[in-house]
């Protein structure tokens, strides 16, 4: 079971306490999805969930207790603060600036430290039944990319397509949206994260798709890049280079392999067609509970693969005033490299409207 593992943890690292925060740690270790947080003290976990939530609470959780406070952090203080002592090490997940600073100031002595990792290590690598989800949740996005593929075209706007992308994907049972979606077209398919407007999409442009479902709790993540109408060369070239660093990137998928070094392939490709100044992010991400979670593909990453990791695979050029293309699948480590839990159609032929 997932939280005597993590009780286990504690005790192996010396803690007294160790204080859970955030609804997907709280959903991942107690089923709760009322947030709230999670004591570990001599072996056992209570869940103190705020007072609104409590019912449900009770409904969705078996493997602690569950208590209530107040809502607002005055109340999570008071019920926690008496269940810590002077001079204890306390081990904390993440916890907010303000009850942290509370804490501090209410127990002398009291040692907070930053154990975020007994989490992660767990919930980084996916159980088989996290995995079903996943890959559900996955689908549910390649339907909702079907559904922008229809419904993009000329003179329609930004929100209708995202509006024709959240109606089918729910109403195929994903609970909700894993994040805001993007549909970027034109000029502002060279913003990353541009969102969704009221422009209109205009024969000739770009337009970036980045969208995920949430399946019973859990995430997916995909973009492609549509053009309207024939490509322009430079269109197509950006495009195939994009295509190019993202399949060689998934080639070196798998476990044992550097986070950094995924990053740095499909920077190579990009920069070898002279566009690196365009590739202005980190390759990719952990999915999970989370659309945004460990391991990092990024330069900079400490991260080494493992089997059971969910990452995306998201290269993209950038370039402002002109337009944009990233191209992202969300993929499994398995034993010998990757399965796709996003399946769309990438090739150029596939994302002309
Ligand atoms: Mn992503």
């Amino acid at each position: 079971m997932r939280l005597e593992r993590l009780i286990k943890g504690v005790e192996e690292e010396g803690l007294d306490a160790y204080l859970v925060h955030g609804s997907a740690n709280i959903y991942y270790l107690t089923s709760s999805t009322g947030g709230g947080l999670l004591l570990i003290r001599e072996g056992e976990a209570t869940l103190y969930t705020p007072g609104l939530n409590y019912p449900m609470a009770l409904e969705q959780v078996e493997v602690c207790e569950v208590s209530s406070y107040p809502r607002g952090e005055e109340g999570l203080f008071k019920a926690i603060s008496g269940r810590l002592r002077e001079g204890e090490s306390v081990g904390y997940n993440t916890l907010p600036l303000s009850l942290y600073r509370r804490l501090r100031e209410a127990f002398e002595g009291v040692e907070l430290r930053e154990r975020s990792e007994l989490i992660w290590r767990m919930r980084r690598v996916k159980e088989e039944g996290e995995l079903e989800l996943m890959r559900r949740a996955g689908r549910l996005a390649d339907l909702g990319m079907e559904a922008a593929r229809e419904a993009l075209r000329q003179g329609v706007r930004e929100h209708e397509v995202a509006a024709e992308i959240a109606h089918v994907m729910m109403r195929e049972g994903a609970e909700g949206l894993a994040f805001q979606p993007i549909v970027a077209s034109g000029y502002r398919s060279a913003y990353p994260h541009g969102g969704v407007t009221d422009k209109r999409i205009e024969q000739g442009e770009l337009v970036v798709v980045d969208i995920g479902a949430t399946y019973k709790e859990y995430r997916s993540d995909i973009t492609r890049t549509f053009i309207v109408g024939k490509p322009s060369q430079r269109q197509e070239r950006i495009y195939n280079v994009v295509l190019e660093a993202h399949l060689k990137a998934m080639e070196t998928l798998k476990p044992g392999v550097e986070a950094r070094e995924a990053d740095d392939i499909a920077r190579r490709v990009i920069s070898e067609a002279e566009l690196g100044e365009y590739f202005i992010h980190s390759l990719g991400h952990g999915v999970g509970l989370e659309v945004h979670e460990p391991p990092t593909l990024s330069e900079r990453s400490e991260d080494v693969l493992e089997r059971g990791n969910v990452v995306t695979d998201e290269p993209g050029v950038y370039i402002p005033r002109f337009g944009g293309v990233r191209i992202e699948d969300m993929v499994l480590i398995t034993d010998s490299g990757v399965e796709r839990l996003t399946r769309f159609e990438k090739d150029l032929d596939a994302v002309m409207i």
